[in-house]
């Protein structure tokens, strides 16, 4: 995937600032020599490199963290932020009838993307149609029938003509029941003049509602001028990176989006006419830095709130989970909130850091709170008081007992809750410990060599959704 790379040695370094609360310039120096190391190896071109980490820098040492935020949370905010600014949304493509003009050179993947969109279209319940305009390329015609039958949907083109504008027009009319018109066009070695008058004409005949270039995975730094060229005889909307399959990291396209003041449509991942994903920049770059899926929790955090009824100001996050404050009182809300939430390995996925299995090694029955359970331990803390739910610890045998009798419900229960209690915290408090490097890398090491030795209370297995 395109600039996976970036990911994993951005980690490391991010990772470094773990547990520091206040970031000083070395560390923000690191940071960005990190960043521009990863982006010149995707191809990402150097002046746009140059721009994304000088932006980083002053933004990282000038703002002012929130209070509370820890430096390494408030350095990955800025990074991401920034990337999402220099990305931008999907390019914008409504679900309804349209026309799309494919532009591109030779081999780029044109007659390969618009079967993909075509499909991609047609599971969206319209009616797609491809149009290839192709009378340079022998086989062109052979091609792009066969992707079509093979996305199944309509097809026009003409194995005999030699005018492209005129196979445009007339496939336009030959296709009119279709929804979506999908235009694909011949390709050349280079930018040539022919080239570009060609499909300048083509444009004037189609009038797309979206032009598209389409791209290479492995190109680099030429991406720019290519996407001038293009963008200044047809104008370009969007950009589609194809290839992703393979090794190349697609960095050099951000340069083509960047020049046409554009965006990504679509990816292209293989050969047959499935393998397309529509781009989304936050899944992309919260995966990329590895944040989880920042949008996605952001709005599932945002729909359990409101099912809850748990106000803006209560500032419910589930990273709360890590911060080390963890009391009776939160466990009651988090309860509710994760109940609205999914399971509570879902909601660990999605915090940044306990991606890769880590939420693996926790133990099967720290997570295991059934609803009824849930239940029973809400009703049996509404009738603690608040210094009981905020010093659990406290709590004694006198305390117990008039719980139990307050809330309807047996000692042992109440029993019950404050050792689920005490397990989730102490759970907690061991990840919390894996924020230090070394402790880390101990931990680590007694995994990999130790047969388990010092991870030894820890059950492998997620376990099955205990909040489901
Ligand atoms: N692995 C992989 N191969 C792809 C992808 N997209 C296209 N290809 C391959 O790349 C080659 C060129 O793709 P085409 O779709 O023919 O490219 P084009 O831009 O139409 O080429 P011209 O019509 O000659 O300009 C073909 O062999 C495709 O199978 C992709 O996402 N992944
Ligand atoms: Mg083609």
């Amino acid at each position: 995937m395109v600039l996976d790379d970036l990911g994993s040695s951005l980690r490391g370094t991010l990772d470094k600032l773990r547990g520091q609360s206040r970031i000083s310039e070395e560390d923000v120096e690191e940071v960005v020599k990190e960043i521009q190391r990863s982006l010149l190896s995707a191809d990402v071109d150097v002046s746009l490199v140059m721009e994304l980490s000088d932006n980083i820098e002053e933004r990282a040492l000038e703002e002012e963290p929130p209070a509370g935020t820890p430096a390494r949370d408030f350095v990955l905010r800025i990074v991401y932020e920034e990337l999402v600014d220099l990305i931008g949304e999907s390019t914008d493509l409504p679900l309804e009838g349209q026309t799309i003009l494919l532009a591109g050179l030779q081999g780029s993947g044109k007659t390969t993307s618009a079967a993909k969109m075509a499909w991609w279209f047609s599971t969206k319940g319209l009616r797609p149609a491809v149009i290839q305009t192709d009378t340079f390329r022998p086989g062109a015609y052979e091609q792009g029938k066969q992707m079509a039958e093979r996305a199944e949907v309509d097809f026009y083109g003409d194995p005999d003509a030699d005018d492209p504008v005129a196979v445009a027009r007339e496939g336009l009319e030959a296709t009119s029941e279709a929804d979506v018109h999908i235009v694909d066009t011949a390709g050349r070695h280079a930018l040539e003049d022919d080239l570009i008058a060609e499909i300048e004409e083509i444009e004037g005949v189609v009038e797309p509602d979206t032009s598209l270039l389409v791209l290479d995975a492995a190109i680099g730094q030429g991406a720019k001028d290519q996407a001038a060229q293009f963008d200044e005889s047809i104008g370009i909307d969007g950009v589609v990176i194809t290839k992703l399959d393979g090794t190349a990291k697609g960095g050099g396209a951000l340069a083509a989006v960047d020049q046409t003041d554009s965006s990504i449509a679509f990816l292209g991942t293989g050969e047959e006419v499935e393998d397309v994903e529509r781009f989304e920049p936050e899944g992309f770059i919260s995966r990329l830095l590895g944040m989880g899926d920042l949008g996605q929790l952001a709005e599932r955090v945002e729909r359990a709130m409101a099912e809850t009824g748990i106000e803006e100001e209560d500032d419910w996050d589930p990273e709360d989970l890590l911060s080390g404050q963890f009391t009776l009182n939160d466990m009651q809300k988090q309860m509710e909130a994760m109940n609205n939430m999914g399971p509570l390995d879902q909601v660990l996925d999605m915090i940044p850091g306990f991606g890769g299995g880590i939420k693996d090694q926790l133990p099967d029955d720290a997570m295991d709170v059934t609803q009824d359970r849930m239940r029973s331990f809400s009703v049996i803390m509404d009738s603690m008081t608040d210094a009981e739910k905020e010093y659990p610890r406290a709590i004694g045998a006198s305390q117990i007992e008039r719980i139990a009798r307050g809330s309807g419900t047996s000692e042992e229960e109440v029993r019950e809750l404050l050792q689920q209690f005490k397990m989730m915290e102490k759970t907690l408090k061991q990840f919390q410990g894996m924020g230090s490097d070394k402790e880390m890398q101990r931990m680590m090491k007694q995994m990999q060599g130790g047969g388990g030795g010092g991870m030894g209370g820890l059950g492998g297995g997620g376990g099955g959704g205990p909040f489901g």
